[in-house]
């Protein structure tokens, strides 16, 4: 089975940081195919770069649809173009947010999620309703870490997080954790340690999940709104992106 893991931002750094989080628990018949974003935001932390970076992501998608791929991870924690990219596939399509947070209501009946800056707490709000967890994300808490400076040791972050992840569990009520940026997935195992509690990573979580829903035979539905997109025209800079009928437009 392959899963493609797309970081819809364009630093590689961190696709590596994800796809080691990816392969460290895929399944031995299970090839992870990492991508970066081709084009758009350098990190995604606000309305404006998440919308800019679903263009990358969808044209990840489209070759992903032509290499074969039998399902996809979108390894930011926003999930940017979540139904888009699920128009123009065949497999199974999950968010790490979605994952993420699916994966802690199994485990616990409360949850916190630890992201990074505050002004990313809203889209973590707005895909806690989306996704009917209301009931179960207790709190939704910032660290005020951009999204580049998790990969600066010398930005304290592992601590700083683990110090948020704490203060959750004991402040919130939570039993367990769900950490709000594809850029902290190698950290969830030690603060899993640090904390006594799960710790959830959305990449490891959403890698798992599509193999799972690979595993049924299941891929996303192309009856109603699902379908592939209706063929016609696309102008401009984006006419590349234009679909045809019965599939993404990928060629
Ligand atoms: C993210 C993420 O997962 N990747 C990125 O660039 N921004 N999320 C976040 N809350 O900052």
């Amino acid at each position: 089975m392959r899963i493609k893991v797309i970081n819809p931002n364009t630093t590689s750094s961190m696709t590596e940081v994800i796809a080691a989080a990816a392969r460290a628990v895929a399944a031995p018949g299970t090839e992870i195919v990492a991508a970066t974003s081709p084009m758009g935001p350098a990190s995604i932390e606000g309305h404006y770069d998440e919308a800019v970076s679903v263009i990358g992501l969808l044209e990840e998608v489209r070759r992903g649809e032509t290499e074969g791929a039998d399902g996809y991870v979108i390894a930011c924690f926003g999930d940017p173009g979540l139904l888009a990219v699920r128009e123009i596939a065949r497999g199974p399509v999950l968010g790490i947010a979605e994952a993420a947070m699916h994966v802690a209501s199994f485990v616990a009946t409360g949850f916190s999620i630890v992201t990074t800056l505050g002004r990313t707490r809203i889209i973590a709000e707005h895909l806690v309703r989306n996704y009917g967890m209301e009931h179960h994300c207790r709190r939704v808490r910032a660290t005020e870490l951009p999204v580049l400076e998790l990969e600066n040791p010398a930005s304290g972050a592992r601590r700083i997080i683990t110090e948020e992840c704490r203060r959750a569990l004991a402040e919130d009520g939570s039993g367990a954790i769900v950490l709000g940026c594809a850029g902290m997935a190698d950290l969830a195992a030690h603060i899993a340690r640090e904390i006594g509690a799960p710790v959830i990573d959305g990449v490891a979580a959403a890698v798992k999940l599509v193999e799972a829903l690979v595993g049924l035979g299941l891929g996303t539905s192309k009856t109603g709104d699902l379908a592939w997109p209706l063929p016609k025209r696309y102008t401009g800079p984006l006419a590349h992106l234009e679909p045809f009928s019965g599939g993404s437009g990928a060629s």
